[in-house]
């Protein structure tokens, strides 16, 4: 406590002591201490013992009085003049109006009675998929599932955008529950110990570590994965950039075409099996359907042989270099490792069964420090710590609506109500939304192909979201409920696969009036009549102390004594949690498959899977296959047109996806306002274009400007921007209009991986790029037009 020097005093701190102190909490993307004067926070740091810590988080503590911020509920003028039951909504094309705090709970409690009686519980959609925020008592998605569970139900989304593919497809070859399957993944410490050969496919890059998701004490990352490269660990880089390995790992570079991993790997595979490298004990004893799979790759079944010279027309890698990382897989510790990115791609199912085919035919499944690894480091404790702290969260209660989709259908559920569709084994129905209800994420940032969603968007009759400031989807909103942020309430938090168990403090006061996602649901429920169920008479301060209370008895039965929750929160450091020991089920089955089966129906790894087979998909067969993708470098189209450019959409360095887009860290990674597309300099040479330029971004789903950056360390004819930058189109409320500030997601395509997953397909996609002199700038970064209530 003292008084702060940095800041020049202002009248009324002349007149009274004011004090400043140093505040700490954590979140997605770290733990930070902010300086607080007077109740508002002038600045933010990280930990001195976290030097990794601070680059998303730079000026976070200017977002919170920023003039994006919202204080007051607004509604749609066209939804306030005319009714929800319109069907000419123009959803972000019309101003918003201000009105009453009780007015806005009272329209939403009144759309939900409504919409239920007259359409019943399945035409509400709460999937309300996002990241919110750190913290196990104030997550946004746990509180308005129990929120909506308690109302009677709504139509939930399955699965999720990060490993949409991965996680459909893996528990049918390698069993596992959830996300219980990047546990299995070597970890670096395992790596630098015991392993030789990293075989990183799209690498594991440390941009993506500056994340976790609910929240991390230290970032540990960098220094893990630099203790395997001093190990001598040879590390081997396919991606399609250079900047997917840090530097200092010394990496081999092999550039491969975007979404072309799979041929790469059946070829390696094809050339294990023709040389007899395979590990054939492991094969036999602890895999099924090996002989199978080796049959396609061969040629056998389809008369292709699946040779290095095969791959190596389609993806770019020379043959020789995939001979010689065959047999340095077969001779070495090898760990085969899948970035997330590679599954969000058509047929993203394909390059998890063959990365793990291709690991069990090496000899290092199994053995320490090699193997299959799902996703090392894509956030910051992958591949750093097993399991989870196992912290209490807020019970969600049950929903009566059987109805889902998977997640990156939204667009195709709103605009084909009653159509059916296929996924994992099941005929789904989409079910006839009438209203959506969306607190924590933001679709106008996550979903593919914007235009296609804002042309399903306006077809509910209500739309209702909770942010804090005037995100995209806020703005496509009907009614708006404006919340607290994280910084602005006390919680705990207990990060995935991270080790201390952190209290959240309230930084500083949200804006007069504005309520914590509970407390507007409360106030939703008491109009619903289900408040007493809603709160069970607890407050968010009682709620959390419960949450605490809980968690201490779960760890007490593992023999970890938590402080009382009043110790506990005056604690800078929280608690060390050492976490339950994770179990190496391939080390077990490598051992002895029949003492210790997988959790697949043949009890092994199955390289062919009876079950996929018997749903009968064309686009996902019983084992690994190589199946075009509808847009990339190899298809006709591309190879006759040299305008065509490839366009990945990576996870931003200076965000955790569109959140705080406006803030100082993700500003200050923009050009000129906008969001950069890197590209080859020659490329860039070719389309005469400089560093700097504003280029439009096209195809026929739509169009954004971006700014170019070039580089020699990308693959030719491919491009990359970040996700995230906030959509900013030119007429807003225009399907098809263009964006000004960059983002990718106009642009994308919204098919599912496959029938089997139905998960997002982002990184497939096809692009030109030309020169855009006469830019107008973008206004993603002022409120939008409102007005007061007449
Ligand atoms: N093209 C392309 N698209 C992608 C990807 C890609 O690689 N390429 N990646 C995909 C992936 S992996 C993901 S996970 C998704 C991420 O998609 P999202 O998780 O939807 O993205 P966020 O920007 O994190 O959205 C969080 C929103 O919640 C708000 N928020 C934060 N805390 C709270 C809170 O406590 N209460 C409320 N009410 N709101 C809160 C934030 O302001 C923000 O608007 O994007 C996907 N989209
Ligand atoms: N800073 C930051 N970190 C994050 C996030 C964030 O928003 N910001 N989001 C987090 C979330 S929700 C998730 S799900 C994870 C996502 O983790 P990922 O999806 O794995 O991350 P990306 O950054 O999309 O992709 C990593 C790299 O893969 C390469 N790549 C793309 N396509 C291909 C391909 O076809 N073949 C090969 N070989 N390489 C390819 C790209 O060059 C890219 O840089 O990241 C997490 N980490
Ligand atoms: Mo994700």
């Amino acid at each position: 406590m003292g008084l702060c020097t940095r800041c020049p005093p202002t009248p009324r701190e002349q007149e009274v002591t004011v004090s400043t102190e140093i505040r700490r909490t954590t979140t997605h993307w770290g733990t930070f201490d902010f300086t607080v004067h007077d109740g508002r926070a002038r600045s933010t740091a990280a930990p001195s013992d976290n030097p990794f810590g601070e680059p998303l988080a730079t000026g976070l503590h200017e977002t919170l009085d920023h003039p994006l911020r919202i204080t007051r509920p607004h509604v749609r003028e066209g939804w306030l003049e005319r009714g929800p039951r319109s069907r000419d909504n123009r959803r972000g094309g019309e101003p918003m109006v201000e009105i009453e705090w009780s007015e806005a709970y009272d329209l939403i409690a009144g759309e939900l009675g409504r919409i239920r009686t007259d359409h019943g519980d399945e035409a509400i959609f709460g999937g309300s998929y996002g990241w919110g925020s750190a913290g196990r008592f104030h997550h946004a998605q746990s509180q308005i599932h129990r929120f909506l569970n308690m109302d009677g139900g709504y139509v939930s989304s399955r699965n999720s955008y990060s490993v949409g593919a991965q996680e459909v497809v893996l528990p049918r070859v390698i069993g596992g529950p959830g996300m219980g399957m990047f546990d299995w993944s070597p970890q670096w410490s395992e790596i630098a110990e015991r392993g030789e050969l990293f075989l990183g496919f799209g690498g594991a890059p440390l941009k993506n570590t500056h994340v976790n998701q609910g929240g991390m004490r230290r970032n540990g990352a960098a220094e893990a994965q630099r203790a395997c490269a001093e190990a001598g660990v040879r590390f081997v880089l396919i991606s399609p950039m250079r900047a997917d390995l840090a530097p200092e790992l010394r990496a081999e570079w092999i550039p491969i075409r975007p979404g072309t991993d799979t041929a790469v790997m059946l070829a390696m595979a094809h050339h294990l099996a023709s040389e007899g490298l395979e590990d054939r004990d492991f094969l036999e004893r602890c895999c099924t359907g090996y002989e199978r799979f080796r049959a396609y790759v061969l040629g056998d079944l389809d008369g292709v042989p699946k040779t290095p010279e095969w791959a190596a027309e389609i993806s770019g890698v020379p043959a020789a270099t995939t001979r010689e990382l065959a047999e340095a897989s077969a001779r070495q510790r090898t760990v085969v490792s899948l970035t997330w990115s590679i599954q969000r791609a058509q047929h993203g199912e394909q390059p998890y069964w063959a990365g793990a085919t291709l690991a069990a035919m090496t000899g290092s499944m199994g053995r320490p420090g090699g193997g299959f690894a799902a996703g090392l480091s894509m956030t910051n404790g992958l591949g750093l710590h097993r399991g989870s702290m196992g912290v209490a969260s807020l019970p969600q209660g049950g929903n009566p609506v059987r109805a889902f989709i998977p997640v990156a259908r939204i667009s195709d559920m709103l605009l084909n109500p009653g159509e059916s569709f296929r996924y994992d084994g099941e005929l789904l129905t989409y079910p006839d939304i009438r209203l959506v209800y969306w607190a924590g994420g933001n679709p106008f940032h996550h979903q593919q192909d914007i235009n296609k969603l804002l042309r399903a968007w306006n077809g509910p009759e209500t739309v209702v979201v909770h942010d804090s400031w005037w995100t995209p989807v806020a703005r496509h909103a009907d009614i708006v409920i404006p919340v607290a942020t994280p910084l602005e309430r006390e919680d705990i938090a207990g990060g995935s696969r991270d080790t201390t168990l952190l209290p959240m403090r309230r930084i500083q006061d949200p804006p007069d009036g504005v309520p914590t996602d509970f407390q507007a649901f409360a106030q939703i429920a008491e109009r619903r009549g289900f408040a007493d169920r809603f709160t069970e008479g607890l407050n968010a301060d009682g709620w959390v102390r419960r949450l605490f209370a809980e968690t201490t008895s779960r760890l007490a039965g593992r023999g970890v004594d938590l402080p009382s929750y009043d110790e506990f929160v005056a604690l800078e450091d929280g608690v060390e949690v050492p976490l339950v020991a994770g179990r190496n089920v391939f080390a077990e089955l490598r051992e002895d498959p029949a003492a210790h089966p997988l959790d697949t129906p043949s009890g092994r790894i199955e390289i062919f899977s009876d079950t996929v087979a018997g749903f009968g998909y064309d686009d996902c067969p019983g084992h690994a296959v190589w199946r075009e993708p509808d847009e990339w470098l190899g298809s006709a189209e591309a190879r006759s047109d040299e305008g065509l450019f490839h366009l990945l959409s990576h996870q931003p360095k200076g965000r955790l996806h569109s959140q705080v887009d406006f803030a100082p860290a993700s500003r200050a990674t923009k050009v000129g306002g906008r969001e950069p597309i890197t590209m080859h300099a020659d490329d860039a040479r070719r389309l005469g274009l400089a560093d700097g330029d504003v280029v439009k971004v096209s195809n026929e789903r739509g169009a954004c400007l971006a700014a170019v950056r070039t580089t020699d360390g990308i693959l030719p004819r491919v491009a990359v921007m970040a996700t995230g930058g906030w959509y900013d189109p030119e007429q807003p409320g225009e399907p098809g209009s263009m964006d000004l500030q960059g983002n990718p997601n106009v642009l994308t395509l919204d098919v599912g991986t496959s029938e089997l997953a139905q998960g997002s397909s982002a990184q497939t996609c096809l692009v030109r790029i030309a020169a855009y002199p006469q830019a107008p700038p973008s206004r993603a970064y002022e409120p939008p037009a409102t007005r007061r209530s007449l």
